[in-house]
C-alpha cells in the first residue's frame, strides 16, 4: 500500500481562471501583502480585507474546476492506501471537483471565523465588517483565512502524514511560502519519494527527487494515470 501526500497551490487553479499570487498579474500584483493577508492589514483597514476575500470568493463561485481537480479525485477515489490532500488554496475547487478529504492549511474562502469565539460558519457570499458571531454575538467575524503571521491550520496531522508518506507530491507552487514549502525537505528526511508538478521550477525545485513540467491540467492526470496503474 502506497501512502500519498500531496500539496496544492494556486497554479492548479489556474487553469481554471483562478488568479495565482505571484505570476505576471496575479493577485500580488494587485494588492500588497501587508495589506490584505495579515492580521495588522485587517486591523488597520477590515472594510478593504473583507472586500478583497469577497472579491476572490465571488471568483471562485463563478469558475469551475479543471481535469488536475478531477484527475485527484479520480486518484481519491480509486486509490488502495492513504491519501491526503493538503492545499495551500482558499478555493472550493478540489471539493467541487469530487474530493470529498480536503486539509485547507491556509483556511477557506466559505469558511468564516469569530475573532472572540472562534466559531466558525459558512460564511455568506458577500461578508461585512459589522457582521456578528451567530454564537457568541461579537461583532468580531473575520475571513478564515490564515494570514502571513498565524499559524496554518493542522500543522501536526499534516506533518504526521509526512512521517508516513511514501510518495510526496508538489503541484503549482512556488515554494514561497513557508512551512508549506518546508514539507519536502520533511517527506524527504523520512524517506518519501518527492514530485514537483509545476508550470516552471519552485524555489525548491532542487530539493525534488523528481520534476516534471507543464500545465497541471497536462501533468497531473499523466502522474494519477501512472499511480493508479502501477
Ligand atoms: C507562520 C492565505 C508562524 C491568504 C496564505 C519559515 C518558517 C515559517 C514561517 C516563515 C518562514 N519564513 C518566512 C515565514 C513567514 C511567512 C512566509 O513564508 N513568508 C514568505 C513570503 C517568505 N509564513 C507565514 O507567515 C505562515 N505563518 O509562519 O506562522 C507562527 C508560528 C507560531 C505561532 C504563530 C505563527 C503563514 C503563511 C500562510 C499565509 N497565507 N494564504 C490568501 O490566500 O489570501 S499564503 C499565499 O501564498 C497563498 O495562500 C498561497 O497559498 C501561498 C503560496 O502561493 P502558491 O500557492 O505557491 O502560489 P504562487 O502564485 O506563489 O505560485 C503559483 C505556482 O503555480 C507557480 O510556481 C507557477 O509556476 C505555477 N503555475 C501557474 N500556472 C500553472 C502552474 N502550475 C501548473 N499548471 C499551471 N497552469
Amino acid at each position: 500500500m502506497t501512502n500519498l501526500v500531496i500539496l496544492t497551490g494556486a497554479g492548479i487553479s489556474a487553469e481554471s481562471g483562478i488568479s495565482t499570487f505571484r505570476d505576471d498579474g496575479g493577485l500580488w500584483a494587485k494588492h500588497r501583502i501587508e495589506d490584505v493577508a495579515t492580521p495588522e492589514g485587517f486591523a488597520r483597514d477590515p472594510e478593504l480585507v473583507v472586500n478583497f476575500y469577497n472579491e476572490r470568493r465571488a471568483q471562485a463561485a463563478s469558475v469551475a474546476p479543471n481535469t488536475a481537480h478531477k484527475a485527484l479525485a479520480n486518484l481519491e477515489a480509486q486509490h488502495q492506501g492513504d491519501l491526503l490532500l493538503v492545499t495551500q488554496n482558499v478555493d472550493d475547487l478540489h471539493e467541487r471537483g469530487g474530493n470529498p478529504h480536503v486539509l485547507h492549511m491556509h483556511g477557506a474562502l466559505n469558511s468564516a471565523l469569530c475573532a472572540s469565539c472562534d466559531h466558525r460558519w459558512p460564511a455568506p457570499m458577500r461578508m461585512l465588517v459589522a457582521d456578528s458571531c451567530p454564537n457568541c454575538s461579537a461583532p468580531m467575524a473575520r475571513p478564515d483565512i490564515v494570514w502571513f503571521g498565524e499559524m496554518p491550520y493542522q500543522m501536526d496531522r499534516i506533518e504526521r502524514a509526512l512521517s508516513k508518506a511514501d510518495i510526496f507530491v508538489a503541484i503549482g507552487t512556488s515554494g514561497n511560502v513557508y512551512p508549506a514549502a518546508g514539507f519536502v525537505e520533511m517527506a524527504s528526511h523520512y524517506g518519501a519519494h518527492t514530485i514537483e508538478l509545476n508550470l516552471e521550477p519552485s524555489a525548491v525545485v532542487s530539493q525534488f527527487d523528481e520534476t516534471r513540467f507543464g500545465k497541471a491540467s497536462e501533468t497531473v492526470p499523466q502522474w494519477v494515470s501512472e499511480i493508479l496503474n502501477k
